[in-house]
């Protein structure tokens, strides 16, 4: 390759053509394409096994495997969440209906602050809808001592947390479901896709019935359900993908361990994660731009697009700031201090399992400004 790669935030990891290639053939001499065909059901047992969680629902992608859980749970009326995340999130909630209620975020893990939710609690409160933020796990104990307290359901947004392990245990263990995404930006992606994670075997059913319009069976339809469906082509391409998902953590591990030394006493800068945060998936480099850096969060993040360097400001504007949520009666702005400030420092630094030292070199370079 001649010349500099232009850099963007993520680079889908995918495995060798030749290893989905019969995977494709099979599929176009079955002529089973979608509908829970063979490779939907081997991709679930493959995830099952590699997640060590026993039941799966696999969806087109993870915004509708939020509506369909805020479905499946009944939300109504209010749903406490965090303005610090993508707005799938959110959307998810209003498309179901339901008014979010936006809480303040931890400043060091950039989650829901658990010890502010009590204090958003309504009686037309039924739930929580929590975000493991680049795959660091919510207050989760916490969360869960405050539902059960008040009888509230909790959905986790997952979308970044595939693998991520808590105590021991998959994190998507916890709250009433989880939802995955396996969106390109992913560290693991099947190029658009996602699973809903459910505590047993009567859940799956029903998620998998409202994945499927609703259809029982040929002549009973029991509920208004979606078309949720994953085709035979994403789940093959999970199935492979999941034989490479420890290689392609490993090297972002790497990566991550770059960054650390590279920017060690970069000015200003200041690492989200502390260092080797275990167990992680790597979804992320997020730094805060701090007023000592000398230029602002926009200023370097414009530097390093003019080195073609793109970077991106996940997560701003929050969630709360954009017009349709604007309008929402919500909590006082000074209850999203922390989520303000971060938003307004947030960077998130190209980071994939196939980027090279030089090219992180490169981005520090610019970073230090060099
Ligand atoms: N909850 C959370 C917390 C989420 O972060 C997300 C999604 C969801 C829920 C919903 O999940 P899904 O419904 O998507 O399964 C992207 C993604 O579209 C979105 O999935 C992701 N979060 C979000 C954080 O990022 P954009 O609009 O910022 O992506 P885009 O197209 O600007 O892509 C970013 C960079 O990635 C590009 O500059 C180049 C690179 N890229 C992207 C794609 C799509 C590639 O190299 N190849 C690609 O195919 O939203």
């Amino acid at each position: 390759m001649t010349g500099k790669r232009t850099l963007f935030v993520t680079r889908p990891s995918l495995p060798p053509l030749a290893d989905v290639m019969p995977m494709i053939e099979k599929i176009w001499a079955s002529r089973i394409l979608t509908n829970s065909g063979p490779y939907h059901a081997e991709f679930i047992n493959g995830l099952k096994s590699y997640l060590g969680i026993e039941h799966i629902s696999l969806v087109t992608n993870a915004t509708v495997g939020l509506m369909l859980s805020v479905r499946q749970l009944g939300l109504t009326g209010e749903v406490i969440t965090t303005p610090f995340s993508f707005v799938a999130t959110g959307h998810a909630l209003l498309w179901g209906g339901v008014r979010p209620v936006f809480v303040d975020i931890n400043p060091k893990t950039l989650n829901i602050d658990a010890s502010k939710i009590e204090a958003a609690i309504t009686p037309r409160t039924t739930g929580i809808m929590a975000v493991h933020c680049y795959g660091r796990t919510c207050d989760v104990e916490a969360i869960e001592d405050i539902a059960s307290r008040h009888k509230l359901r909790v959905i986790y947004d997952a979308a970044h947390a595939f693998g991520v392990q808590h105590k021991g245990q998959s994190v998507l263990k916890y709250g009433n479901l989880s939802v995955l995404s396996f969106h390109a930006t992913k560290v693991f992606n099947t190029l658009e896709g996602g699973a809903i994670i459910c505590p047993d075997k009567e859940t799956k059913e029903q998620i998998d019935r409202l994945v499927n319009y609703g259809i029982v069976d040929e002549q009973t339809i029991e509920t208004i359900g979606f078309n949720a469906k994953m085709s035979e082509l994403t789940a093959a391409l999970g199935i492979v993908q999941l034989r490479h998902i420890d290689n392609y953590i490993e090297q972002r591990r790497l990566v991550d361990a770059r960054y650390r030394e590279l920017l060690a006493n970069a000015t200003g800068i200041r690492f989200v994660h502390p260092s080797g945060m275990a167990p992680s998936n790597y979804y992320s480099f997020p730094i805060l731009v701090g007023p000592e850096h000398g230029r602002t969060r926009d200023q370097l993040y414009q530097a390093l697009r003019d080195n073609d360097i793109y970077a991106r400001r996940y997560f701003f504007p929050l969630i709360s700031d954009l017009p349709m949520y604007k309008r929402l009666p919500t909590e006082p702005v000074r209850e999203l201090q922390h989520a303000t400030e971060v938003a307004d420092r947030i960077l998130c630094l190209p980071m994939y399992a196939d980027l090279s030292a030089a090219e992180q070199e490169r981005i520090a370079a610019v970073i230090r400004g060099l």
